[in-house]
């Protein structure tokens, strides 16, 4: 046992259901301690190992911090300690420096009105208001206009913490302090808030862990001119998950806007539609969640709802946003044509052809097939034609191939392969990103203020995971730089910090030619390859490098060891996930349609025209650098936000649930760069008092600073710049040289080493 640890020594001590927990050591045994801990007015006994405690280090009171980097020491237990505290008391933010750690409610705080947003305006980040996002919002306008750059403001966290609401606050507070300048723009502020409803009403989807789920990442700049004034927004929407369209996990439902149409259509509309009751539509009833009406829209939130109204609703507020975006209604009925006619596609069965002598598919619902046909405006034969054969080139000629049932199926839709429905909704969900963008376009494009509301989900897992990875390095290298300023301010050397980057991580995945999204559009553009021929090539290329592992049990699997922590992908289904196309067939097919937007949908880009087709990770790469461009040249704030518990209910916060997640959102990883420094801060008045007594000879006398004094008492220690510095108004100390200071200073006093600690109080 260490000598520090004695009874009577306040500590955090590691307890598996509630992670750091606060206690007083009562015994020392031979191989454990015992630790009591007070819940409920209850005292209670544990039995605790050495490595599972951590002492409180001097001047770190039990007392709770807006800013937790003005803890002396920043350790997960202090950390969890100040979070928990705080929550419990409906305080929600709390800064880790300029970072605002955000713990959803999940119930309604009285924290988003227009008094409020007033009360942080023009205060920044310096004032004496609770942490706020507004804060953030307030921060990063007021250096947009004094530094004439554009800003940026991260978000992140798991699914169902909280991001989408931050968003939107953050848009409603941006809209509301910026004002407009010419009354013709009086309504860019309002059309902005109404991209919101449109988007959730096509991105998001209720999930097991959030009833309001965005299935696709976003970037928002809201744009701003010299002066300030609002001018106009722009979005950028990532990998939507198509998948949905067609399949739902037991207990989640397909995006809202289809449940909306079915609840919310006129009597006119149905009959143009043909619509029917949810559970008649395959798309809508897999799952086994409830089709009718779920949800209801309360200030800007989806609550549960129960019944059919409030969907009824929903679309009504869809509709209206559309109109104040800007739509025209031949817009409106090309989008709700789409939207009805997957459901029907959805329906369209296929059988064996016992007419042919192959495994040939035909269609077995012909009238259902042609109610989807007449919705998307094309020929029904000839969908029917090609939805069971494919014409393929060879040596310059066309040859059509007869398709079997499972061919048939990837072309309506099917688990990987993206089919006519996924490609259908996909290209609606970026004409209406596109169509916004255009209503929402400024005239004077300069400035802005990003929001990124990162994926909470795991799509493609691997993309999300990179793109974590890449946000990581942009957020350590701004960590580091913190150190040092603070460093440089206290004028001490800071070359003695280590800086572990991780770039040699990020190269093992995105470095061409070799890197993993390279081989993997290797493979995919190989028509014989598999993707066991893929993890081969993985293995082959990477199996000394650092970051890549080959599981040690597993033949279908490899790690990437992020930051985070080592992640295991399967490869099943890596080349299909990566193939971004929808059969040549059916694309032309599309194109003949006699509706005009219809025709067009899935033109964009002129993807098609190019020989070698672009791959979802590539695409996804080339994104991803662009935004780390964008956000590179931008001053960067951030927001981690954190899901207190998994069943999505107020009060309760899981301690281990939520270390985790400050480990991912690399709150730790902060913590790792200020530990690899100097961990502890001292300010020298409160050293000088605590440590003198083990110095007695070294005095402040006549015309001596304390800081003097305690430059001598560092002097008599002798130790290493590495272990420790004097800085202008703080001492910085390493862990181990920290311990050793006390236990010097309790075997002086004869007394327990945390007896007095608790007295020492309120000098931060
Ligand atoms: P997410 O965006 O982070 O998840 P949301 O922003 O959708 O999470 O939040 C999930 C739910 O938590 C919301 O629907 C609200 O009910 C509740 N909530 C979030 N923030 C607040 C708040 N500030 N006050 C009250 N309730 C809140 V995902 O998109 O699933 O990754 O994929
Ligand atoms: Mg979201």
């Amino acid at each position: 046992m260490s000598k520090a640890l004695v009874p009577g020594l306040p500590v955090f001590f590691y307890h598996p259901q509630d992670a750091w927990v606060y206690g007083e050591i009562s015994g020392v045994g031979a191989k454990s301690l015992i630790v009591m801990s007070v819940d409920n007015g209850e005292e209670i006994e544990h039995s605790v190992k050495e490595g599972q405690i951590h002492p409180l280090t001097t001047g770190n009171t039990l007392e709770l911090l807006d800013d937790m980097l003005k803890l002396p020491e920043l350790h997960e237990s202090t950390l969890l300690h100040n979070i928990r505290g705080r929550y419990a008391q409906n305080q929600v933010y709390t800064y880790v420096g300029p970072i605002v750690i955000a713990v959803n409610p999940f119930k309604r705080l009285p924290l988003y009105g227009e008094d409020i947003i007033h009360q942080y305006r023009k205060r920044g980040l310096e004032n004496d208001l609770p942490p706020h996002i507004f804060a953030i919002a307030d921060a990063s306008y007021d250096s947009l206009l004094k530094n004439n750059a554009s800003q940026s403001v991260l978000i992140s966290g798991e699914s169902g913490a909280g991001k989408t609401e931050t968003t939107k606050y953050l848009m409603k507070y941006l809209g509301e302090v910026a004002g407009v300048k010419r009354l013709t723009e009086g309504n860019i502020q309002n059309r902005i808030m109404q991209a919101n409803p449109i988007l959730e009403a096509f991105g998001n989807a209720k999930t097991l862990r959030n009833n309001n789920s965005s299935r696709f990442g976003k970037f928002i700049k809201i744009q701003f001119d010299q002066s300030g004034f609002l001018t106009g927004a722009q979005i950028t929407n990532y990998l939507l998950e198509r998948s949905r369209v067609s399949k739902q996990a037991i207990g989640e439902r397909n995006y809202h806007v289809f449940y909306q149409l079915l609840s919310g259509a006129s009597a006119e509309l149905r009959e143009q539609l043909r619509l029917q009751a949810a559970d008649s539509f395959h798309y809508l009833r897999q799952s086994g969640e409830r089709t009718e009406g779920n949800f209801v829209e309360q200030e800007g939130t989806y609550d549960l709802g129960d019944n059919d109204e409030d969907e009824s609703k929903n679309f009504r507020d869809l509709l209206e946003a559309f109109s104040i975006v800007g739509l025209e209604s031949a817009e409106v009925r090309s989008i709700l044509r789409v939207v009805a006619g997957i459901l029907h596609l959805g329906n369209v069965n296929f059988l064996l052809d016992e007419t042919k002598t192959w495994h040939t598919a035909t269609v077995s619902n012909r009238p259902i097939l042609s109610l989807a046909a007449d919705l998307f405006g094309v020929d029904t034969k000839k969908m029917e034609f090609n939805l069971v054969n494919r014409r393929n080139m060879i040596k310059g000629e066309y040859f059509v191939v007869a398709l079997d049932m499972q061919q048939s199926c990837d072309n309506r839709d099917s688990e990987e392969y993206v089919g006519l429905s996924k490609a259908l909704y996909g290209a609606t969900f970026n004409w209406l990103v596109d169509r916004i963008n255009q209503s929402l376009e400024s005239e004077d494009p300069q400035l802005f203020i990003g929001l990124l509301d990162i994926f909470g989900f795991e799509a493609f897992k691997f993309c999300i995971n990179f793109a974590n990875e890449k946000l990581q390095q942009h957020y350590n290298r701004h960590t580091f730089k913190w150190e040092q300023e603070a460093c440089l301010a206290e004028e001490i050397d800071y070359t003695k910090i280590d800086f572990v980057d991780n770039q040699v991580c990020l190269d093992l995945i995105e470095k061409k030619p070799l890197g993993i999204i390279s081989l993997l559009d290797e493979e995919s553009n190989f028509p014989k390859a598999t993707n066991q021929t893929l993890l081969q090539k993985l293995i082959t290329n990477h199996t000394t490098h650092s970051y890549f592992e080959k599981p040690k049990l597993s033949q279908s699997a490899f790690v990437v060891k992020h930051y985070a922590g080592g992640v295991s992908y399967e490869v099943a289904g890596f080349l299909e996930k990566n193939k971004d196309s929808l059969a040549d067939d059916l694309v032309d097919l599309i194109q003949t349609s006699n509706v005009p937007f219809i025709a067009n949908l899935l033109s964009r880009g002129g993807k098609k025209e190019s020989k070698k087709k672009t791959t979802v990770g590539s695409e996804f790469r080339n994104q991803l650098d662009d935004l780390m461009k964008l956000i590179n040249s931008t001053e960067p704030h951030w927001i981690r936000c954190i899901k207190p518990n998994a069943a999505k209910k107020p009060d309760v916060l899981t301690g281990p649930e939520v270390l985790s997640q400050l480990n991912c959102a690399g709150v730790l990883e902060t913590i790792r760069i200020r530990r690899s420094g100097y961990p502890i801060r001292i300010p020298v008045d409160v050293f000088y008092k605590r440590f003198r007594i083990v110095f007695p000879k070294i005095k402040v006398s006549d015309g001596k600073s304390v800081r003097s004094a305690v430059a001598a008492i560092l002097e008599e220690l002798s130790l290493d710049s590495k272990d420790c510095q004097l800085g202008l108004t703080k001492v910085f100390l390493r862990s181990e040289q920290y311990t050793k200071l006390e236990v010097m200073r309790s075997e002086k006093l004869h007394i327990p080493a945390g007896t007095i600690q608790r007295v020492v109080r309120g000098w931060l």
